[in-house]
């Protein structure tokens, strides 16, 4: 799927554009279903929690900004469970992962028109922490994204440094979302990578990003889906601990390594 040049950028950049993964029959059903999803299912908070809202929001902004999302579409809908094992978009995570490669997560991240919520800079590591780096997080478009709606920036080479400490506290000591200090980290110094409906961004767990406010009238929908070698050992954070449906390839057995278990009395 991916050609030795994409690969290798991929490996010096952190993260890689590859255009029209899905097409535009699918791109219409995927938005359809996600469009269901966004009025039966997601939920709409304020978004992320921390100090760093009042540095990315000026105070009537930060009050109104929201961020609808979900996760793991494919329970829901089986035109998600076609998107996160479309083949041309798990044989280019096998190109970079591969040949075995699991699915970890999917994440809906909307930014509703005009109060559409930033991102502060951080690692997805952050959010669920892997002992080493094959893991690759995609970004599947369903609205052409840019500067006023918030396309998604990376730190150019940001993942070679491996994982850092995020703040996960605010000033006052209450739990927020892990980010990275907003003194040290700035969105002005990152690669805007705006893409097409139907394109889809990777990038590695380590590579810093962040995104800015959905300034346009309009949704700007997002899917985030996190694929990993099966044999990247997943110490925290989000659904640790959940074996993922295998996507290419096999899931190898390490030694006496048990099978998984099944709840309830099995037969
Ligand atoms: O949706 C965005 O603009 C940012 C997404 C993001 O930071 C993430 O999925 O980790």
């Amino acid at each position: 799927m991916l050609s030795a040049s994409q690969v290798a950028a991929y490996r010096d950049d952190g993260f890689l554009h590859i255009p029209a993964v899905f097409t535009a029959d699918e791109v219409e059903e995927l938005r359809r279903e996600l469009d269901w999803l966004i009025d039966d299912w997601a939920s709409k908070s304020p978004g992320w929690t921390g100090d760093w809202r009042h540095k990315y929001m000026d105070d009537a902004t930060e009050r109104k900004s929201k961020l609808v999302a979900m996760h793991d579409l494919s329970f829901y809908s089986v035109a998600w469970l076609r998107a996160v094992t479309n083949p041309r978009l798990t044989g280019a995570m096998s190109d970079l992962l591969g040949p075995d490669v699991e699915l970890h997560h999917s994440t809906m991240h909307v930014k509703p028109p005009e109060t559409g919520h930033p991102f502060p800079m951080h690692q997805d590591w952050a959010f669920y922490q892997h002992d080493d780096e094959r893991f690759v997080d995609v970004l599947i478009h369903l609205d052409d994204t840019r500067h006023d709606n918030g396309e998604i920036r990376f730190l150019r080479g940001s993942h070679q440094a491996g994982a850092r400490e995020h703040i996960t506290r605010t000033k006052a000591g209450e739990p927020c979302t892990p980010h990275l200090p907003t003194d040290q980290f700035h969105l002005a110094e990152t690669v805007a990578v705006p893409a097409r409906a139907g394109d889809v961004v990777a990038f590695s767990i380590h590579t810093i990003h962040g995104s800015y406010i959905n300034q346009t009238e309009e949704n700007r929908r997002i899917v985030r889906v996190g694929y990993r070698h099966p044999d990247n050992r997943q110490s925290a954070g989000q659904s640790v601990g959940r074996p993922g449906l295998m996507v290419r390839g096999r899931r190898r057995r390490g030694v006496d390594q048990p099978l998984f278990s099944v709840a309830g009395p099995a037969r």
